[in-house]
């Protein structure tokens, strides 16, 4: 391996050897970058590997709240703003019980690439709570929203840095933290969050734009390779703000979509999951996926376990992870492949583990990487930020179709770096160089800061 790289990684183990997800996403990056940093000797000397991986600041920071009974709960909360080299840090507030620095900066870290590779002026960053708003009321997500943004406003502006979704954050989450930002500023900034509702200034299409995005760039993906959605089956794991619009997308590409799952376990429905119906469950009753056997006692449900996660087990031509990081391992790898899968799509933020991915690669599985394939969201969010200051509004027709063409650039941007690189047709490493090449062009014409 190239010394330089080979000792940025060695540092940056040493460095942060307690973050395991971290660690693995700096390392599919950085390896995938060797034949660029093997062309640039001058990156050493300026240290271009160590800047990118060092986050520009990390803050973390106490949310005191009250329960419905009186009692009074502490979470912790957190924003790594990790880059700002072309534009505002920009990326999601996740709140799940599993969030930890680690796992902040993993996300901060693919988020600049990602948004680099969006060809929009956004920064790279991330930030959440530990926080289970599982089986919480509208009124305790309303208190701890308010109490997250009493700290986190003084850290994020609509030029400074402009939070929006990620796992359990949505319109509802976003509005409770847009009029406590309003309330404490005195200053109606539209662009500060993204992914508002539509009254007030969010952007239509942006609830749609990460699923169909992905199926998107899975389109582009496909006809590259002489091959389309049609007739193909699917399986989309998670049911929530990504997996429902990849499910609607695929389908009006005319593929069939046979099994979702949650947390808890997997629906396999062979005739085609009823997405209206997990629309109901998920979206407005915030359900378990398993009440979809109250409507369909046809349909299958398996169980999630410690040591089996049922959605890829089933047979596939298409899958798509579209839950959390590392939920496809190289077990689940296999058995997907012995199933005769053809592509992956990831919707999740780095959803596959490094050897599963290794494995689709070598068994010639197209995998469209999530830097790539999910950056429809975080565009459609740029392009809400653009509405908010141009003070107007596009019709969903409008955003559709510029996320459509995002989409296609991003593809051809991945293909082109991976053909230029020796790498044709891994756009797992083509989507890190291309990305890489622009955020090096911006590093290099704004000196060592
Ligand atoms: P949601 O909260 O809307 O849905 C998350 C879904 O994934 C739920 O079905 C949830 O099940 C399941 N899930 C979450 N954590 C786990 C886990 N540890 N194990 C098994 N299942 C799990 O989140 P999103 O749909 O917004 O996000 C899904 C993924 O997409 C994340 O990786 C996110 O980072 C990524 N992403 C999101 C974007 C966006 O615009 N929202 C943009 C780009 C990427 P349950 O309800 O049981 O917890
Ligand atoms: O991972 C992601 O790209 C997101 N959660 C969306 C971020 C955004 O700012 O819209």
């Amino acid at each position: 391996m190239n010394e330089y790289l080979k000792r940025v990684l060695d540092e940056t183990s040493v460095k942060n050897s307690n973050e395991p997800e971290f660690l693995q996403a700096v390392k599919e990056v950085l390896e995938s970058l060797e034949p660029v940093i093997d062309a640039h000797d001058d990156y050493d000397k300026n240290a271009f590997l160590e800047r990118m991986v060092e986050p520009e600041r990390i803050i973390s920071f106490r949310v005191p709240w009250m329960d419905d009974n009186g009692q009074v709960h502490v979470n912790r909360g957190y924003r790594v703003q990790f880059s700002s080299l072309i534009g505002p840090y920009k990326g999601g507030l996740r709140f799940h019980p599993s969030v930890n620095q680690s796992i902040m900066k993993f996300l901060g870290f693919e988020q600049i690439f990602k948004n680099a590779l969006t060809g929009l002026p956004i920064g790279g960053g991330k930030g959440g709570s530990d926080f289970n708003p599982k089986g919480k009321s509208d009124n305790e997500i309303m208190r701890f929203c308010q109490s997250f943004m009493t700290e986190l406003y003084r850290h994020i502006g609509q030029d400074v840095d402009v939070p929006a979704g990620d796992i359990g954050v949505g319109a509802r989450e976003i509005g409770y933290l847009f009029g406590q930002y309003k309330r404490i500023k005195d200053t109606f900034e539209g662009g500060v969050l993204t992914g508002k509702d539509i009254v007030y200034g969010g952007s239509l299409a942006r609830k749609e734009a990460t699923g169909y995005g992905l199926i998107f760039f899975m389109r582009e993906m496909l006809k590259q390779h002489n091959n389309s959605l049609q007739g193909k089956t699917v399986t989309i794991s998670g049911s929530g703000n990504v997996a429902i619009y990849a499910c609607e997308k695929a389908v009006e590409y005319g593929a069939k979509v046979v099994a979702m799952c949650d947390s808890n376990g997997c629906i396999y429905d062979k005739n085609g999951i009823d997405l209206e119906l997990i629309k109901q469950i998920k979206e407005v009753e915030r359900g378990r996926i398993k009440e979809y056997l109250n409507k369909h006692p046809e349909a299958e449900y398996i169980e999630t376990t410690k040591d089996n996660y049922p959605i890829w087990n089933i047979k596939a031509d298409i899958a798509l992870p579209c839950a959390t990081q590392n939920e496809v391992t190289l077990d689940s790898a296999k058995k997907l492949v012995a199933n005769g899968v053809i592509a992956i799509g990831e919707g999740a933020n780095m959803p596959c583990t490094a050897e599963a991915t290794e494995y689709f690669l070598q068994n010639n599985v197209l995998v469209a990487p999530a830097k790539a394939a999910n950056a429809g969201g975080v565009a459609t969010s740029a392009i809400e930020m653009s509405q908010n200051s141009m003070r107007y509004s596009y019709t969903f027709e409008e955003v559709e179709e510029k996320l459509d063409k995002i989409m296609t650039n991003i593809f051809e941007s991945c293909k082109k770096a991976s053909d230029q690189y020796g790498c044709s047709g891994n756009y797992v490493a083509g989507a890190n160089i291309a990305a890489f090449q622009k955020l090096a062009k911006a590093m290099r014409a704004q000196g060592i800061v």
